[in-house]
């Protein structure tokens, strides 16, 4: 497409990122949580929104199928950001990556150092990290979702997972024990898009700066 065309997760990052489309002048012909389709037209003829699993955003991106998208910084840290320009924190979707555990687990005595825990996340590369910068090792268990379920039925020890408003751990009487880091999303751009369609690309990353709350 000689337009734009940007990559966006439904739920909390569509709901999230309208207010910014709308100080770029950009307001999409439907709402992807009631349509089924894939891409969604704009009042603008030159700009589409494609809806993407959340942790595709940069793939979309990277390859150059999207110009743009929205994308956690959890989502980031895990792809690894090649081919990505990052210029602006947008500061939506907030939360922070914890371990938690089930409460009363004597985390820790677990997470000494020379010590072996199991835990279960989406998040390998961040839990893979925390956990060496510790001196602990650690037994991943990848998963995809429902990671507080791990604790609760022996799969794990413990889990590396995002936490906002807590309830969900409260709710599975499971407690954070160690903030890792904290999250928020991200705008993503393509390079080589970046080179070529600047003209374009550049007003709606600007509108996309000034709108956004500290
Ligand atoms: O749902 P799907 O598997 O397709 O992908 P996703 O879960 O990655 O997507 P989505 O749309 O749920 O989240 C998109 C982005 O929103 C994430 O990549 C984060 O950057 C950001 N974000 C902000 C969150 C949360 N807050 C959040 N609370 N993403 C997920 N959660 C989940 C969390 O994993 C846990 O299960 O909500 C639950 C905890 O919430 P509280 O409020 O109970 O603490
Ligand atoms: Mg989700």
């Amino acid at each position: 497409m000689s337009g734009i065309t940007i990559a966006l997760s439904k739920g909390r990052i569509f709901e999230e990122t309208l207010p910014l489309l709308a100080a770029a002048g950009i307001t999409p012909t439907d709402d992807p949580e009631k349509s089924r389709k894939l891409i969604i037209g704009t009042n603008r003829p030159d700009v589409q929104l494609v809806i993407v699993r959340a942790s595709d955003t940069p793939t979309y991106v990277q390859y150059g199928a999207a110009d743009l998208g929205i994308a956690g910084r959890d989502v980031l840290i895990e792809h690894g950001g090649a081919g990505l320009y990052q210029p602006l924190d947008l500061n939506i979707a907030r939360c922070r990556v914890c371990v938690a555990v089930r409460k009363g687990f004597d985390y820790a005595r677990a997470s000494q150092p020379g010590s072996r825990i199991r835990v279960a996340t989406k998040y390998t590369k961040i839990a893979r990290e925390h956990f060496a910068s510790k001196g602990v090792h650690v037994d991943l268990i990848k998963l995809y979702g429902s990671m507080e379920l791990a604790p609760l039925v022996g799969l794990s020890d413990a889990i590396v997972d995002l936490v906002s408003t807590g309830n969900t751990l409260r709710a599975n009487n499971l407690e954070a024990v160690e903030d890792i880091t904290t999250i928020s999303s991200r705008l993503v751009v393509n390079q080589a898009a970046l080179k070529v369609k600047r003209e374009l690309l550049q007003p709606v990353i600007d509108a996309f700066a000034g709108a956004v709350k500290p």
